[in-house]
This record gives structure tokens, sequence and C-alpha cells, in this order.
């Protein structure tokens, strides 16, 4: 079935992140995504020296209207990195252009590593919780999880009992479906749980690391910028495909390791997820 998607993230423009992974990946799912932009940024905010930031929520009402006056709507919708003066402009516009049975996914973006990402304020997780209220999807991850929960990020030493106790939490905000990632019991592997609130599936690869010759990168360690997005763009487009969410996660997660794979060592600030096309293609073609 043809599907057009809305995603509305910010456009990093120089940075592998966001809508610039959004807008390939969801089309190579074979799904027309079309972009309302959140913010132009002349980089994104993790590493880098600084950045120009423009927001974009003036537009917001302006673009729905237009839309509305022409007739257009979309199948679903897909929010990544938003401003917290959106969170109000962007649950009219979901309203207001969706066709019959939309989908809404939400990628909760606040944060990682157990903190809020540079510019978000300690009230905008609670900003956040309310596009989770009425998702069909969200992809946190444990950080993000925790804020949303208003609870100290926790994110090593926990169990299956934690994962799932915080599962249930999520579901409780009002979200449909939950995709949490960055789940980890045993050093060496990393993962997602996925639950729509009757059954949890986890899937696990291997943990992948930076090449230590990195000398020059400001991060170091387990840290891949951009992951968070290309992982949700690839579950979205997968979904909208057709594809059982268990297993968009399951090819979302080896798109995340392929494309890091193919990073050549010392390129800190993304992940070469051009490289990692043909994978995604081939899992496609066996979708309808
Ligand atoms: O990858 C998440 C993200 C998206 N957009 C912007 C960011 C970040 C993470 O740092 O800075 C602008």
């Amino acid at each position: 079935m043809y599907r057009r998607l809305l995603t509305i993230q910010d456009v990093s423009c120089v940075g592998q992140c966001s809508a610039t992974v959004a807008l390939p990946v969801i089309s190579a799912c074979g799904v027309e995504c079309a972009v309302l932009p959140s913010a132009v940024l002349s980089n994104h905010t993790g590493g880098f020296s600084g950045w120009t930031f423009c927001d974009l929520t003036g537009e917001m009402s302006k673009v729905e209207m237009e839309w509305k006056r022409q007739g257009i709507g979309f199948d679903a919708f897909y929010t990544g990195y938003v401003c917290p003066t959106q969170i109000e402009p962007i649950l009219s516009i979901m309203e207001a252009v969706a066709n019959p049975g939309a989908l809404r996914f939400v990628d909760p973006v606040l944060g990682d590593n157990g903190r809020l990402y540079a510019g978000f304020g300690n009230d905008f997780p609670a900003q956040m919780a309310r596009l989770c209220a009425g998702a069909d999807y969200i992809m946190p991850n444990l950080t993000e999880a925790a804020f949303l929960l208003g609870r100290p990020p926790v994110l090593s030493g926990y169990d299956q009992s934690f994962v799932e106790e915080t599962l249930a939490g999520l579901h409780g905000l009002g979200a449909r479906n939950v995709v949490l990632t960055g789940v980890s019991f045993e050093p060496g592997l990393l993962g997602t749980a996925v639950s729509d609130g009757n059954a949890v599936r986890y899937d696990f690869n291997r943990r992948l690391a930076h090449d230590a010759r990195e000398a020059d990168a400001p991060f170091k360690g387990d840290v891949f910028h951009g992951t968070g997005d290309l992982f949700a763009s690839v579950f979205v487009g997968a979904v909208m495909r057709g594809m059982a969410a268990f297993d968009a996660s399951a090819l979302a997660a080896d798109f995340v390791c392929a494309s890091i794979e193919a990073t050549p060592t010392g390129h800190w600030y993304g992940v070469a997820f051009e490289r990692a096309f043909p994978l995604l293609i081939e899992r496609m073609r066996n979708v309808s």
C-alpha cells in the first residue's frame, strides 16, 4: 500500500542526524517522507564547539493552514527533536491533517547517557510526555524513559523486572507500543525491549565501540551520534511498509550496527549510514 508520512524534527545542516537521516532512510523503505523542520541548526549539539539555532515554531500554524486549505493529509506522523514551544502546534497539526487511521510515532528526543541534551530544561520531559500520550509507537532510550517518568536515569545494574516496570510506566503515559533502546543485561550485548502492552520481546546485538585510535574525537567510548535517529527512522519506515514491530526493531538495530561498522576511524559526529543501505534495501525486498 502506498503511504505518505510527515516527519517533524530539526534540520541539522551538518551532523548525520534528525531529518537528514529520516528522509533518506524512510524513502529507502519505499515510503514517501514529507518534512516539517522544527528548527534549522548549523550542526547538531553533541560534541561540536557551537551551533546556530533558528526555531521554526512560527511557521507551524501557517503550514498547517495551507495544508488544510489544499486538503493535504498524511497516513502517519513521526516526531523527533522538537522545541518545548512546539508540543501544542504539533498536536494541532496531527489532528488537522491526518488521513483516516493515521499512525503517530514519537521518538521522544530528550537526551542520552543520563543527561538532557544541551538547551533542554528540566520541564521539557513533562511536555514531551504529552506527545507520547497519544502515540501508537514511542521509541525512547533508557535515559529518555527515565526523564519521561520523572525518575533518575538508571543506566546499568538493572534487571528484566526493572525494564518491564519501565515499559509499564511508559504505557501508563498513554503510549500503545513501546520500543525501549539501550537495554543491556551483560556488557557485550546491547538491545531493545519491544512491548505492545501485553508481551515484551527482547533483541540483542553485539555492543560496538569506537576504534581506540580516534585520538582527535571529542567523544570516545561507546557514544555514536545520530544512532537513535537512525534506529527510529528505520523502525518507522519498516512499520509503515508493513513489517511487524518486533521485526522492524530488529532490522533497525542491525542497520545501526552495519552503519557503525561502515564508519571510518576518526569520523566522530555521526555514522556512515549511507554505506549500509544495501542491507536495508535487501531486507525490505520481502515486504509487501
Ligand atoms: O540525535 C539527536 C539530536 C537531534 N537534533 C539535534 C541534536 C541531537 C542530539 O544531540 O543536537 C539538534
